[in-house]
């Protein structure tokens, strides 16, 4: 097959809230990087999303109905839910109407339906798994999808992606950030960085005792998404040395965690890439992470920073007390080679050319 064929794409969103609300988590920010690279190649994107959604100069389909609930606030038995009205159901249906216009429709949503459909439709549909192993019915339907069409999935990581049974050898993506967004900083201050949603499974409380006990300030960003927890915090730690900057846009975050030292990311939780590491390592900042999810893949130890034994606030501390180990030249540098649009545009066109050629083939 010709590679310089140009793509007529269909992306169907998340369906647990609008684009660009934030409810969409990491993802919100893949499909837009996918978009507006695959965009840039002269491929021709189109995008369902639900009502209230904001995809720049991309053309959009919005699409009314209630939203799915996250999968993360499910147990692990909890079978298929669709509510009344289901955005979901309904951005498919209108996937189904239009499909023929497309060579190829991606799936965004960490749900089961997209996977069901799969062999009904005539047009073939790529699948971007968001998340690791959460419910025991998303994994048998990843893995029946898997069987059937393997090239059709995709993931961020390995570590995410061997989560689930019976994947061998998965596609992973990775992620990528727009770098010429992200300042190069030489010279930092002594102050440490902590950057997330201020909730339980992301163990602020971690970071605060490493700053308390090496008496290196810690700046805290992100949304306060469960203020209980982050007044527990303040209380329990009402001498630690730390301080909340707020919710920033990328531009003033980026000239914020520049100034910083290294980014703690301290997730009880599985992350499945973790995209403000590669947020730091553009701006020149070292990363001291969990050994567990993305940043295991991410952080080259000893250079641009440091895996600790998970949940241990004891590994943190020798990670901080040896920081002057890591390159932030090379930090910035490794976000250059590994995590431009560009080097995340080819494996997603090369993703997407081996669906519809296998397709032709068939
Ligand atoms: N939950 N049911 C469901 N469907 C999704 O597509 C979904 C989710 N939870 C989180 C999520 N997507 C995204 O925030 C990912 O970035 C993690």
């Amino acid at each position: 097959m010709n590679d310089a064929k140009k793509l007529q794409l269909l992306f169907v969103s998340t369906p647990v809230g609008a684009l660009g609300s934030g409810l969409g988590g990491g993802v919100e920010l893949t499909l837009k990087n996918f978009a507006e690279e695959l965009q840039r190649r002269g491929h021709e994107i189109k995008i369902v999303a639900p009502v209230g959604s904001n995809t720049g100069s991309i053309p959009l389909k919005e699409i009314e109905g209630s939203p799915q609930t996250a999968a993360q606030t499910q147990g692990r038995e909890t079978p298929i839910i669709l509510p009344e009205n289901s955005v979901l159901e309904k951005m498919w249906d209108y996937a189904r109407t239009v499909q023929d216009g497309f060579d190829l429709i991606v799936n965004f949503a960490y749900d089961w339906l997209p996977f069901y459909l799969t062999p009904f439709f005539s047009s073939p549909i790529a699948h971007f798994v968001s998340m690791g192993s959460l419910t025991q019915a998303m994994d048998r339907a990843i893995a029946e999808t898997w069987s059937v069409f393997p090239e059709t999935l995709a993931f961020y990581t390995r570590t995410q992606a061997e989560t689930f049974p019976d994947i061998v050898a998965p596609r992973c993506l990775g992620s990528a950030i727009a770098l010429q967004q992200y300042q190069f900083c030489p010279q930092p201050e002594n102050a440490l960085a902590w950057v997330a949603r201020i909730a339980p499974e992301k163990a602020l409380e971690d970071a605060v005792m490493a700053a308390q006990k090496t008496g290196i300030p810690l700046r805290i960003f992100g949304q306060i998404d469960r203020p209980d927890y982050w007044q527990k915090i303040q209380e329990k730690h009402a001498d630690a040395p730390i301080e909340y900057k707020g919710f920033f846009s990328t531009e003033e975050l980026q000239a914020q965690l520049g100034k910083c030292r290294a980014l703690l990311m301290t997730p009880r939780w599985l992350e499945a890439f973790g995209n403000v590491a590669i947020e730091a390592l553009a701006c020149g900042v070292p990363i001291i992470a969990y050994k567990r999810g993305g940043p295991v893949e991410i952080v080259r130890e000893g250079t641009t920073g440091f895996l600790v034994e998970p949940d241990s606030v004891e590994g943190l501390i020798t990670a901080i007390d040896r920081l002057d180990e890591c390159d932030r030249h090379a930090c910035r540098q490794q976000a250059e080679a590994e995590y431009s649009l560009m080097a995340l545009g080819d494996r997603v066109e090369a993703w997407f050319y081996e669906i519809v050629e296998a397709r032709q083939t068939a």
